[in-house]
């Protein structure tokens, strides 16, 4: 009997050892690395752990997907703890660019392989719009779609809990008891817009690809933190998603069995074709480093991992020229720009959208000096469709009026061919402001680039209290990333606007 009893308790112990082993093997699984731990949603096979990669993670187990669904919001919820919430925001135009920007970089920062964990900081991705003009960015909305993103669980930067819990707070003495724990960073812009400069002291890292407008100068190069990817005048990428998947693949070991996550590796590879114009030579956008990401994205995602979604903005057959070889290979990066350039520029779209749409949709205030400031809207409509819209001229008023703008620009580009055709239209409620920005343009050496030629046909416009000129734009180049500065340096010269 007491034989019995002992054997009974020695195969106990050895049913409780076998239990803590495979507890202690379950938790070394939470290790593996992030850009790998797809693998586990998708063809539910285990990874080979490398010894190298395995300490030191967060114990994390998030998709990209998830992350943005429910982590960030499930951070600011919990009041227990005392974190610090980096916000991470795009500009105000709020493109595909600096949408997605923000939530792939917020993704690889949580998670990111080289860094120790930071349990304290919470990375917040923003999306840099207001939530109901969502659907009028068609491009952003058809790749989140596509990747399985619910964009009605993001972030939005009029969101209650955005304004409430204190991560942008509207007015200065709703930041005074922020100030200790929030930060923030800008991602493809380097000068937090005008109506956030209450929070200018809590920017601490810089992500972007516009001209330097020297601020936030405690962001500094050396320390990293200060990523401007613009020299002589020109971006050096064409999209800040290649600054973040290089943040990306610097993460990642060269071991070729790692994999990125299905939804982040497309929803970088979508953005870098469309902001290259799909690296076509003629469009003079992409960069051999947009190039090398898109090659390293299409060469390291494991596109089974989001080959579940069921995308309801894109039909079967679009879906099936974007993966010619099936949802779990790699897609055709024509058809895939195609598709969201197509969404972006879809010529139907732009006819029947309101006129203060269509100046909304794409747009950016410059602050010239602390009084006087240009409003520039990007639009993909021709000139001659834009103007005659249906009371086009009052909404431009009307816009000009609540942006409180000395003047204002409106960029149009159309493609015939694939070509861009580049044209411009400037107005303001002051002739001599107008006609001296004109004259810059049509005259001065450093404006030459863009060889700006005036239609005379469209002099009929301007009327009382409103003066309008409109160019044809030679250099198909010139966007507003290099138009602005240039206004801005004859902005600078003038006494005042
Ligand atoms: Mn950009």
């Amino acid at each position: 009997m007491a034989r019995q009893l002992l054997s009974l308790l020695l195969l106990l112990q050895i049913i409780i050892a076998t239990i803590t082993l495979f507890r202690s093997l379950a938790a070394v699984d939470a290790f593996v690395p992030f850009v790998a731990r797809n693998i586990r949603f998708s063809a539910s096979k285990k990874m080979a752990l490398s010894s190298s990669s395995q300490q030191h993670q967060p114990t994390v187990n998030t998709s990209f997907v998830s992350f943005l669904e429910s982590t960030a919001p499930a951070s600011l919820q919990s009041k227990d703890v005392k974190r610090i919430n980096n916000v991470i925001i795009g500009n105000e135009a709020g493109d595909a660019d600096s949408i997605i920007s923000a939530l792939t970089l917020g993704y690889v920062t949580s998670f990111n392989n080289n860094s120790p964990p930071d349990n304290n900081t919470v990375q917040v991705p923003i999306v840099s719009i207001p939530r109901a003009e969502m659907e009028l960015r068609r491009d952003a909305a058809l790749l989140l779609d596509m990747v399985g993103i619910n964009v009605q669980k993001l972030l939005y930067i009029d969101d209650d809990i955005v304004v409430t819990k204190h991560l942008l707070p509207s007015s200065a003495d709703d930041s005074s008891d922020t100030l200790l724990d929030s930060t923030i960073t800008l991602v493809d812009h380097n000068r937090l817009r005008p109506m956030f400069s209450h929070l200018n002291s809590l920017v601490t890292e810089i992500v972007d690809h516009h001209k330097d407008e020297s601020h936030h100068e405690k962001v500094v190069a050396d320390s990293g933190k200060r990523i401007i990817a613009f020299e002589n005048g020109h971006a050096t990428v064409a999209s800040t998603c290649t600054l973040v998947a290089e943040r990306l693949f610097q993460s990642m070991t060269d071991d070729s069995s790692i994999k990125i996550d299905g939804a982040l590796g497309l929803s970088l590879l979508g953005v870098i074709l469309l902001d290259s114009i799909n690296m076509k030579p003629e469009a003079k956008k992409g960069t051999p480093r947009d190039e090398e990401a898109i090659q390293q994205l299409l060469q390291r995602t494991d596109w089974s991992s989001c080959a579940d979604t069921v995308p309801s903005l894109m039909d079967q057959a679009a879906l099936d020229s974007i993966f010619p070889g099936g949802r779990c290979n790699m897609p055709d990066r024509n058809a895939l720009f195609d598709a969201l350039i197509g969404a972006k520029s879809d010529p139907k779209f732009w006819l029947e959208m309101s006129a203060v749409n269509c100046l909304r949709i794409d747009y950016k205030k410059f602050i010239v000096n602390d009084r006087s400031s240009i409003g520039l809207s990007s639009v993909i409509i021709t000139m001659d469709d834009l103007l005659a819209k249906d009371g086009f001229i009052d909404s431009m008023k009307a816009f000009i009026a609540s942006e409180d703008v000395n003047l204002f620009g409106v960029l149009g580009v159309t493609f015939f061919d694939d070509k861009p055709k580049r044209e411009l239209l400037l107005a303001g409620d002051v002739d001599s402001v107008v006609d001296s920005f004109a004259q810059f343009l049509l005259e001065h050496p450093d404006a030459a680039d863009l060889e700006m030629v005036e239609r005379e046909d469209c002099m009929n416009f301007s009327q009382d209290g409103m003066k309008i000129r409109v160019f044809r734009q030679g250099n198909p180049k010139g966007s507003r990333k290099q138009i602005a500065p240039l206004l801005l340096q004859h902005a600078s010269t003038m006494e005042s606007l």
